[in-house]
């Protein structure tokens, strides 16, 4: 089998948040860069790849040249094209749009391969599990007023998601009793049944997230993310000894080594890998087999319609992030129930790209 030519576009998403219709940012847009690959014998792979903002041109022309280089390659090998897209990249690697570029190919080929074998990616990777827990996230953000944040909770909970995310770190100036208040509002229109999660973002000091996440242990919250610099490994891991609250992070952490260093430091107790920054489903499965070894779940970060295959293929996924950026992009999504997404049984990502949404947010 060989590859034989392939598309790429830049879109425009519109920043829309319809889990519990919360926006912040009327109008906002994300900029997306697609692929498409194809086989000689027609089979084709989607890819895609983001977080280039105003780079986003310069990741189209990087996810081009790195395709390019595969014409004629065998699909079904993606560590040989990993090890020639590396050996290309002329020492730019590892991280950056090098990687991103990297990931949206890896995903078309895994896509191929599991279109070649027949095969859903969940089940060609090791099909643990065919449903897997999901939580609402992007909705209770932390631009929100106290009182839009427990209305979109409330949603959320009428909605039927027993797990869901908030964010802490208000803008501004806040208080810790404006941080604290937060936390206990969300908790409070939940009730104590809902696992509620919350992610800092990088914005507390390791000192303040002590303060603040003591402060706030009776919450109850399932996990605390990215508390401080997410490569202060020292910082979050002292952050970590200082709390019961169980410390989240890695979504940040470009390929795999830096994951390691993370883990190694025991700075998190759930491994929170991004299928993008990881650079594919190659990596991201070397990642999630070290925390294996380590006795740690590895939760997902964005892209549920990808993400699911890997946490349901896996033995230590914990739960799938439903942020619902990209799903408009296809035809169908893997539907969810109970608060659970239940897995797809077409081959490979069980995705196709809906052509009137690709022309709709056409943007290069
Ligand atoms: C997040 C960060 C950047 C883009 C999307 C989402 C956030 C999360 O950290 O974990 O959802
Ligand atoms: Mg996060």
């Amino acid at each position: 089998m060989k590859l034989a030519r392939f598309e790429t576009q830049i879109l425009s998403i519109p920043e829309d948040e319809p889990l519990a219709n919360a926006p912040e940012r009327a109008g906002a847009t994300r900029p997306v860069v697609t692929l498409r690959l194809f086989t000689e014998d027609g089979i084709e792979g989607i890819g895609l790849a983001f977080y280039g903002g105003a780079l986003t041109r310069a990741l189209r022309e990087a996810v081009d040249a790195l395709a390019a280089l595969l014409i004629g390659d065998d699909p079904l090998r993606p560590e040989a094209a990993a090890a020639k897209l590396r050996a290309a990249a002329g020492g730019c690697e590892p991280g950056g749009i090098f990687t991103l570029a990297a990931a949206a190919i890896d995903l078309a080929l895994w896509d191929i391969k599991g279109k070649a074998a027949g095969l859903p990616i969940w089940k060609l990777l090791g099909g643990a599990r065919d449903t897997v827990p999901t939580y609402a996230s992007g909705a209770l953000r932390r631009g929100l007023s106290h009182d839009q944040a427990a209305a979109a909770a409330a949603r959320l909970k009428a909605a039927g998601y027993d797990e869901m995310k908030m964010q802490l770190a208000l803008p501004g100036s806040p208080t810790v009793t404006d941080e604290i208040t937060r936390a206990r509002v969300v908790r409070e229109a939940l009730g104590p049944d809902i696992r509620l999660m919350c992610d800092i973002n990088q914005r507390w000091r390791p000192e303040q997230a002590i303060d603040i996440g003591r402060r706030i242990e009776d919450v109850g919250l399932f996990w605390l993310e990215d508390v401080t610099a997410a490569d202060d490994f020292a910082g979050i891991a002292r952050v970590n000894h200082a709390l019961a609250t169980p410390i989240a992070g890695g979504e940040y952490l470009w390929g795999v080594t830096p994951h390691r260093h993370a883990i190694e430091a025991r700075a998190v107790d759930y491994v929170m890998i991004d299928l993008v920054r990881a650079g594919g489903v190659t990596p991201w499965l070397k990642i999630a087999g070290m925390a294996e070894a380590f006795n740690l779940p590895v939760v997902s970060h964005v892209i549920p319609e990808f993400h699911c295959h890997l946490i349901a293929a896996i033995p230590n996924g914990l739960t799938v992030e439903f942020m619902p950026w990209m799903l408009k992009l296809f035809e169908a999504t893997p539907p969810v129930a109970k608060g659970r997404i239940v897995l797809p049984t077409a081959p490979g990502w069980g995705l196709t790209f809906d052509a009137k949404a690709l022309a709709a947010f056409r943007a290069g």
